[in-house]
């Protein structure tokens, strides 16, 4: 075939305009501790479609998931320090940076999931994510994680008067030891990846989570007793380095916050899919999910509020959520 002087400019430029569009193009790094079917690692993956889309191919972003970047402390470690771009966690390794990421950890906090959704959605969650910036994280969006509950290997819990000397892990925040510690519990700090061997050595009685990070990290198979205390809702926050950020140009990060904040109600969808799927999992593995008298444990978190929440613009944050109907 012929190639005539039209066609070769044609393709001239098709070739320049694709060498172009990869000029300056960047793959972010994320950081993720769940599975690659988790509807977390599915949200932050579907944000790097719509973030090509929106830069027409220049940005997107490789998540890796299962820990592969290190546990969650770690990664939020590395981001601050912009050695990779993004982490998606959960707002308890935040509360001691960012204090106002306790708010919505706080216990019995949300009266529901939709109202959760709300305040989050709200003024309340904007103020919470801008908050982390003065401590070097972009923080784009928060993400569900239903509601947290405890789980043992060999106790079912009924009332709180059984979590009495339980030694319970929690997720590495002053915040989540006092809370347990409210309780009555031994709280043991540790990280997530660790949970699972922990459990089945002995090492501590109980775990606490949601229903999808019960089943996939298969916690419920050394830990058939799952008590459904559902102390918090503390949700999922996906955080972007400052230092990066600092070094990309308006649009990008305009791109990059619609990106995040289109990738929520996907999220959420995935989320309640995921939340009866794995409760059905558990339970055919042998999982007893039981009622607990959720009005004792209530009644224990006032000292958890007098400690943590003293500051004016977090009471302000707490008194808000509460009111948002
Ligand atoms: C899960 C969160 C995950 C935490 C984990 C934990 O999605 O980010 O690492 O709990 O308990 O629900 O550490």
């Amino acid at each position: 075939m012929k190639i005539t002087t039209t066609l070769r400019s044609t393709l001239a430029v098709a070739i320049t305009a694709a060498l172009a569009s990869q000029v300056g193009a960047t793959e972010f790094r994320s950081a993720e501790v769940h599975p690659d079917d988790y509807p977390t690692t599915l949200a932050v993956k579907q944000m790097s479609e719509t973030l090509k889309k929106l830069t027409n191919g220049k940005h997107s972003i490789n998540v890796f998931s299962g820990g592969k970047l290190g546990a969650e402390k770690d990664a939020i470690e590395q981001t601050k320090i912009g050695a990779i771009a993004m982490t998606r966690v959960n707002v308890a390794p935040m509360n001691n940076i960012c204090p106002a990421t306790m708010v919505p950890t706080m216990p019995f906090l949300f009266s529901s999931p939709e109202h959760m959704r709300k305040v989050l959605d709200g003024p309340v969650g904007e103020e919470i994510l801008k908050s982390c910036e003065a401590q070097g994280f972009i923080a784009l969006a928060f993400y569900d994680s239903g509601s947290r509950s405890i789980y043992s290997p060999k106790k079912q819990i009924k009332t709180l008067a059984d979590v009495k000397g339980m030694k319970i892990r929690v997720q590495q925040s002053d915040l989540w030891v006092a809370l347990m510690e409210a309780m009555g519990a031994n709280a043991t700090p540790m990280p997530y990846g660790e949970v699972y061997t922990g459990l089945k050595t002995g090492l501590v009685d109980a775990a606490e989570n949601n229903y999808p990070s019960y089943e996939s990290s298969r916690h419920y198979e050394v830990a058939k007793n799952f008590s459904k205390t559902e102390h918090s809702m503390a949700p999922e926050i996906l955080l972007f380095s400052k230092k990066v950020w600092d070094t990309l140009s308006a649009d990008d990060q305009k791109a990059i916050r619609q990106a995040a904040k289109e990738s929520v109600p996907y999220m959420r969808k995935l989320w309640d899919e995921r939340e009866a799927k794995s409760l059905a999992t558990v339970k055919a593995g042998g999982a007893m999910v039981t009622e607990v008298d959720k009005a004792s444990f209530q009644a224990a978190m006032k000292p958890v509020y007098d400690k943590f929440i003293t500051d004016p613009k977090l009471k302000d944050l707490v008194k808000r959520a509460q009111e948002t109907k």
